[in-house]
């Protein structure tokens, strides 16, 4: 099989416009974290667990890892399969793959064989590296079944005990030090994040160093890092809010201090606060909830915090007031998307556009457009449709025509199925989804690939996933089920479900059967329609209250 090597490209006149504006540097991964380990080799740069490395450290170990991967037969351009949690070999690895010019694809910790087969496949991946496990889930398990399902994964590699696989301890020990600290160019694609996924299994985004470094310079200038700046890494920074808005990646750019926690509840962070000075982390809403909580009577020093982010979903204002009377920081709204445009309240702006506003874009040159179902632009104040295009949003998923023709619009703006207002002085405010995804605590899950899962059960005749307003996740999952023949149980099913190898967000949190689906006048309803439907009727039956699920670790 031919590989496809992953790209990205903007037409000519807006990069040589984005490239004139100084948005575009040529920078890259590799130079500027090396640039950096020589400026201020001895500050710190990473702490995780009993780990706390320096720049010189991680660049070290970064050109090590690199020597490492290319002395393994891995050639520039190949993709490399990130399945790691929050440690510091997570940054150690990237970098390395990017000194080497090889492509991360970054999975979740969450994700089970299915995911990880699909992104395997979907990126005709070479090698994957995982740790030994955690949170309960046995990695090495989940990599045998990987190398028997794609051959083409000829190298695995494993933080911790690598059992039957290679030592990436071992790996890191090799002499990096005739690697170059930069191969790529900036238009190069450097790695692949993934979509949250609307329709059916997630989609891979190909971002360029040219593209994602602007992105991550200005995030850090908007939210004033700098090198006392001290980000908590507590979602798990495989997503790209917590990498790079502006994340681990834009701390390290501003040579700031990341402190990575394994888990992102509470008393694991405010333990970390206290003992190295946090200034920023970033939340999704139901864990700033818990921090809420908890921060009422902690005995946990809390005041090095500085920035409270919060995005992912819509967080409610009633909440968004209690962010700076309890834990004694400003908040920030940040409303962002893999695919490219992110949008911040600026930490000086008045205090109710901080409340009830999701931020305006990074960039001048972030092309917004809000239309209505025909396609025309609404009146200015009204909500419709959001799409965009920019300097550093994409242009195209890899490898994926279908998605892309549905997805971009001829003249290549993003169409990100978001519904939006903007304020008359340019801030957007987010209304919902026109899609059937649902956004479990900031987790999106295709409606679709749920159905799909579900379909597949004996016992099951049709399914129709559909999202549910929920105090605590914001929106929780609902599947209808017409049972075919004897009606199976709930528990059985989910166990079903999850038998299919995928994260467990992705479970439903509720299970309703019904005879069928429409109402006779509604026979003909779309897919859509009827999820619309479905959840009108469970709404207005007053059945919406399942006790609180727990959020994904
Ligand atoms: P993804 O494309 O998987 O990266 O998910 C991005 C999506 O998350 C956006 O298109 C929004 O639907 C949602 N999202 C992100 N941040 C916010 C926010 N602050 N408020 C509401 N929705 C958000
Ligand atoms: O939800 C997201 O994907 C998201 C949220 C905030 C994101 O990608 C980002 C900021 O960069």
């Amino acid at each position: 099989m031919i590989s496809m090597l992953p790209t990205q490209v903007w037409p000519d006149d807006l990069a040589a416009r984005y490239r004139a504006a100084g948005y575009w540097r040529n920078e890259t991964f590799g130079a500027w974290l090396h640039e950096r380990a020589v400026t201020h080799p001895d500050r710190l740069a990473v702490v995780g667990g009993a780990q706390r490395w320096t720049y010189a450290t991680l660049d070290q170990r970064a050109s090590s890892l690199a020597a490492g991967f290319l002395q393994a037969g891995l050639v520039r351009g190949d993709r490399v399969l990130i399945h790691l949690p929050n440690i510091p070999d997570f940054i150690a690895v990237v970098m390395g793959l990017f000194r080497a010019g090889l492509i991360p694809v970054y999975a979740l910790p969450a994700h089970r064989i299915t995911e990880i087969e699909h992104f395997a496949r979907g990126s005709d991946a070479r090698a994957y590296i995982a740790a030994d496990h955690h949170a309960g889930f046995d990695y090495r398990a989940l990599a045998t079944e990987l190398r028997q399902r794609c051959p083409t994964i000829q190298r695995v590699w494993v933080h911790g005990d690598a059992g039957p696989f290679s030592s990436l301890e071992t790996l890191a020990a090799t002499d990096g030090s005739a690697v170059p600290p930069n191969i790529s160019q900036g238009s190069d694609v450097a790695f692949l994040q993934i979509s949250g996924g609307s329709t059916g299994l997630s989609k891979l985004i190909p971002r360029t160093h040219d593209d994602y470094i602007y992105s991550l310079r200005e995030s850090a200038r908007i939210c004033g890092l700098g090198p006392d700046t001290v980000f908590l890494g507590a979602l798990p920074i495989a997503h790209n809010f917590p990498m790079s808005s502006p994340g681990f990646l834009g701390t390290l750019y501003a040579g700031g201090r990341v402190v990575l926690s394994l888990a992102p509840d509470p008393e694991s962070a405010f333990a970390l606060i206290e003992r190295e000075h946090v200034t920023v982390t970033s939340l999704v809403p139901p864990l700033l909830l818990q921090w809420l909580d908890l921060a009422a009577d902690t005995a946990y020093d809390l005041h090095s915090l500085r920035t409270i982010q919060v995005g992912g979903a819509k967080l409610s204002a009633e909440i968004a007031r209690r962010v700076r009377p309890m834990l004694g920081a400003t908040l920030q709204q940040v409303f962002g998307m893999a695919e490219g445009l992110v949008n911040y309240t600026r930490l000086d702006d008045p205090e109710d556009t901080i409340i009830h506003t999701q931020g305006r874009p990074i960039s001048p040159d972030d092309e917004i457009l809000i239309l209505d179902d025909d396609g025309q632009a609404v009146t200015p104040g009204q909500a419709g449709h959001l799409l965009t295009r920019g300097p550093y949003t994409i242009r195209a998923y890899h490898n994926n025509p279908s998605a892309n023709a549905r997805s971009f619009t001829a003249d290549g703006y993003y169409r990100t199925g978001d519904v939006v207002r903007m304020t008359p002085d340019g801030y957007l405010e987010v209304q919902g989804r026109a899609g059937d995804h649902i956004n479990r605590a900031g987790e999106k899950i295709s409606a679709e690939e749920i159905e799909d899962y579900l379909l597949s059960h004996p016992q099951v005749f049709d399914a129709a996933v559909v999202s549910i307003p929920d105090e605590y996740l914001g929106e929780r999952s609902c599947a209808f089920i017409i049972p075919k023949g004897a009606r199976p149980r709930t528990i059985e099913l989910k166990t079903w479900i999850r038998g299919r190898g995928i994260a467990d967000f992705k479970i439903p949190d509720q299970i309703v059967f019904v005879d069928q689906f429409a109402t006779t006048a509604a026979l003909k309803l779309s897919r859509k329609a009827l999820r619309a439907e479905l959840r009108t009727r469970l709404l207005d039956q007053g059945a919406d209250q399942t006790p609180p699920s727990s959020l994904p670790q």
